[in-house]
């Protein structure tokens, strides 16, 4: 079988990426300082992240993978030949168990992965469309709604939009809420979406996976900074900041913040901003919300997705819904 070359289609070109930094801006303005995770992806940070998942203190990865491992097969019977939509597809590792199972079915699949990082995208299709000459492969990049906005017409009998690893988790309650509208309005009826989240558990268990003993989480949200620098000719030193995190049982989330060591400023020339640190003030980079399953279920539910199959791992430590609109 030949394998068709993928296509990359850039969304909207680099406006698209919020590139103007207006939402930079917003959050280095605020009392709290926080800034939109999503900084967190260039290409740098698509490879760190890539290697927080090997991590032994980041289970999330390894958990997802065996819900895949177990559950693939099931997934693929109840959608039937699909357009498999994917956002924030990264390096689409986990995906390919998915692409595995429509293939020993034999249905036929098309991949739509759509991720803000063009590095990692072109890469694993390229690699994606050598492994499995049958999958015809178009790769978007842009923000989770522009690909939800400007997705090609469906060529398959339905859809699938898959948002895995609990990416979900960054959202807060009332940004996960216009993202499900997004989704549903999206799909027509009978479509699916497939979400993968990360469940309420001991608390060390979770604070270790956002500080490991290696220190690369540290240094993916240190590289958040550098990326800031390039994109709007900044002077941010990351010597100047801590890696801080912790769970916050109230809010059911881990907080991921940068944390002044001196007083200090901060020029971004490109957004003609100057912002003042003081000594210990913090910079809020994550959320990681850790979620009930019941919770979440009236939640998709609410929202016109409801769960048709929920699948967890041994441990109940993660779970993958497949809701059905
Ligand atoms: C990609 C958002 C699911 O929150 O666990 C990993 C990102 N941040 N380590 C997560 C992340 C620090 C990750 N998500």
């Amino acid at each position: 079988l030949q394998s068709q070359r993928p296509t990359v289609t850039v969304l909207a070109g680099d406006t698209a990426l919020k590139d103007d930094g207006s939402d930079a801006i917003a959050g280095l303005t605020q009392a709290q300082k926080a800034l939109p995770a999503r900084f967190f992806y260039d290409d740098r940070g698509s490879q760190l992240f890539e290697q927080i998942c090997d991590l032994p203190e980041y289970y999330l990865t390894r958990a997802e993978t065996a819900i895949f491992r177990q559950y693939a097969d099931d997934i693929a019977a109840a959608t039937g030949a699909c357009d498999l939509v994917e956002l924030g597809s990264g390096s689409s590792t986990k995906t390919r168990l998915l692409l595995d199972a429509y293939a020993r079915a034999d249905l036929p699949l098309h991949y739509i992965p759509i991720d803000i990082s063009a590095g990692i995208l072109v890469e694993s299709a390229e690699q994606l469309a050598k492994d499995y000459p049958g999958i015809e492969i178009h790769s978007l990049v842009g923000t989770y709604e522009q690909g939800l906005q400007q997705l090609p017409p469906a060529s398959l009998p339905t859809r699938m939009v898959t948002f895995i690893g609990s990416s979900l988790g960054n959202f807060s309650e009332a940004e996960s809420d216009t993202f499900f509208s997004l989704v549903a309005e999206t799909l027509t009826t009978g479509e699916y979406f497939l979400v993968g989240i990360d469940l309420q558990k001991v608390v060390a268990v979770m604070e270790a996976a956002y500080n490991d003993s290696q220190g690369v989480t540290a240094e993916f949200n240190f590289n958040m900074l550098d990326h800031l620098n390039r994109r709007f000719d900044g002077d941010f030193q990351r010597d100047r900041f801590e890696h801080w995190t912790f769970y916050n049982a109230d809010a059911c989330q881990i907080e991921t913040y940068l944390r002044a060591k001196v007083a200090h400023q901060v020029r971004l020339a490109t957004l003609d901003l100057t912002v003042d640190f003081a000594v210990g003030e913090t910079m809020l980079t994550e959320i990681a919300r850790k979620f009930d399953l019941q919770q979440m279920q009236s939640c998709l539910d609410e929202h016109s997705l409801p769960v048709i199959r929920t699948f967890a791992d041994s441990r109940g430590w993660f779970a993958l819904l497949l809701c059905q609109k």
